[in-house]
């Protein structure tokens, strides 16, 4: 073995150890010391379709009944712990389901999906959900929601938390 070779050598053992180093913080995510300090502003959600066009008659169509309708709530949410934490989920009783959702463009279209493993709220950040981009989705919403109105929708993080937040109805 000559000295070249000796070298490359303990490269790749050097190299190895900082791989090793490297995957070993990613492993324990509960281990941290730090922790999320959440709070929610600005939360609106969208009044319910049925008020504008459609006042009194149904446009000759097909019978829409109450069930089905849908409308999205946006709002701040703002973390100001040194631990980053992830809304898991919401719940209320304005809604049968409640889901947190992205819109996203795909081949010029617009799609929404769930978010999978949560939506991120960064350490010492914030995440907007807007039109457009991330929601809360409520599906099947229980009553007509008119500018004006509020209802309650309970968030739940990662870290165990939950934040109870006051939605406003109205128009974007
Ligand atoms: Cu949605």
């Amino acid at each position: 073995m000559n000295i070249k070779t000796l070298f490359a050598a303990a490269a790749a053992i050097a190299a190895a150890i900082a791989l090793v180093a490297c995957a070993a913080p990613g492993t324990p995510a509960q281990n941290t010391a730090g922790q999320s300090d959440i709070s929610v502003k600005d939360a609106w959600a969208r009044p319910t379709i049925g008020t504008g066009t459609s006042e009194g008659h149904s446009h000759g169509s097909s019978d829409k009944t109450m069930s089905g309708m849908n409308s999205a709530a946006y709002m701040v949410i703002e973390n100001r712990g040194n631990a980053p934490d992830r809304l898991l989920s919401a719940s209320g009783d304005v809604a049968a389901t409640i889901e947190v959702h992205e819109t996203k463009q795909k081949d010029g279209m617009m799609m929404m999906e769930a978010v999978k493993d949560g939506l991120e709220v960064p350490a010492n950040g914030k995440v907007e959900l807007k039109p457009a981009g991330y929601h809360i989705m409520l599906m099947d919403v229980k009553r007509e929601l008119k500018p004006g109105d509020t209802f309650k929708l309970t968030l739940t993080f990662r870290s165990g938390k939950t934040v109870a937040v006051d939605v406003a109805v109205r128009e974007p």
